[in-house]
């Protein structure tokens, strides 16, 4: 099978990208789940959420998409087809999608509160601030570490992605770079850019292939089913699938870390203030960057 990734097409499974390994049975036991993040960078559990609560969220979602006009008439509301004239987007922060009451309940829920707890070994926090993702057919994600939009507070931070539905290949799911939690080189350099400091663009790399050739590691992804959580941390890195199909990809990406650690104002409060600089004024390109870094 072919996948599309940014621009490239990928044999799946292959040697740039293959499947997630899931951690659904160590779900529970701290030792387990922290030992596995710290070997694979990531954790997948499925049927984590509530898979009424997601597929609720998802209802509620495509009702104010098809009152935005982004929605394709002619097909079942669920199915979330885009209409010619539409398209997708970033809807982060306070809008009339993060406000839906299902998505409110589902990113605070029991499961996914317990889980982190377990994971990170006390009560947790998570940011104020919501990443909702409405990707339309064509969009894809680039290959990026997170710490570099949210590196403030303390980089024990948790990213959850959440598909708002069920996500087969076509819809683009994301995919992580297996390996990429020990580019020591990476994280040196890329790793400790802050986009609102720095003024640079925040992916990495486009190229899916170039990441593999020249630093190793293997991409992952799998078919995403409504309730499926992936995990991973903030320096694992990560992009998307394209979407391939007629059809949204809608997702969401939270964050957890340990209530008792420093967090990053941003993301924080009744109005976070979000990224208050990044793609204001000059920025810088990733090739320059890159090239200053020599990685
Ligand atoms: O959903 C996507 O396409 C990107 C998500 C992402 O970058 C993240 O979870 O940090």
């Amino acid at each position: 099978m072919i996948l599309r990734m940014g621009k490239q097409d990928l044999e799946y499974p292959g040697p740039y990208i293959g499947e997630l390994r899931e951690a659904t049975d160590l779900k529970g036991v701290a030792d387990a789940l922290q030992t596995r993040m710290e070997e694979d960078g990531y954790l997948l559990i499925r049927g984590l959420l509530d898979k009424d609560l997601v597929l609720e969220t998802r209802r509620q979602m495509v009702e104010v998409m098809a009152e935005r006009g982004m929605l394709d008439s002619a097909h079942p509301k669920m199915d979330a087809v885009k209409a010619p004239e539409g398209g997708g987007g970033f809807f982060g922060g306070a809008n009339d999608l993060t406000r839906c009451p299902a998505f409110q309940q589902m990113v605070a829920s029991d499961p996914v509160m317990r889980f982190f707890e377990t994971l990170r070994g006390g009560p947790i926090a998570t940011y104020d601030y919501k990443w909702l993702r409405v990707v339309g057919p064509g969009d894809f994600t680039g290959a990026h570490y997170d710490i570099v939009y949210m590196g403030r507070g303390t980089p024990n931070v948790c990213t959850c992605w959440i598909p708002i539905g069920d996500c087969p290949f076509e819809l683009g799911p994301l995919a992580l770079l297996v390996g990429s939690h020990r580019f020591e080189r990476i994280k040196e350099t890329y790793g400790k850019m802050d986009v609102d400091r720095d003024h640079v663009v925040g992916w990495f790399t486009n190229d899916p292939v170039e990441m593999v050739d020249r630093y190793g590691g293997r991409w992952a992804t799998t078919e995403f089913e409504a309730g499926d959580a992936l995990i991973f941390g903030m320096y694992t890195m990560h992009g998307s699938l394209t979407n391939t199909s007629d059809r949204y990809r809608i997702s969401s990406d939270t964050r957890y870390q340990l209530a008792s650690e420093p967090l990053d104002e941003r993301w924080v409060g009744r109005e976070p203030k979000g990224h208050y600089a990044w793609t204001k004024g000059q920025t810088v390109e990733m090739t320059e960057a890159r090239a200053k870094w020599g990685v």
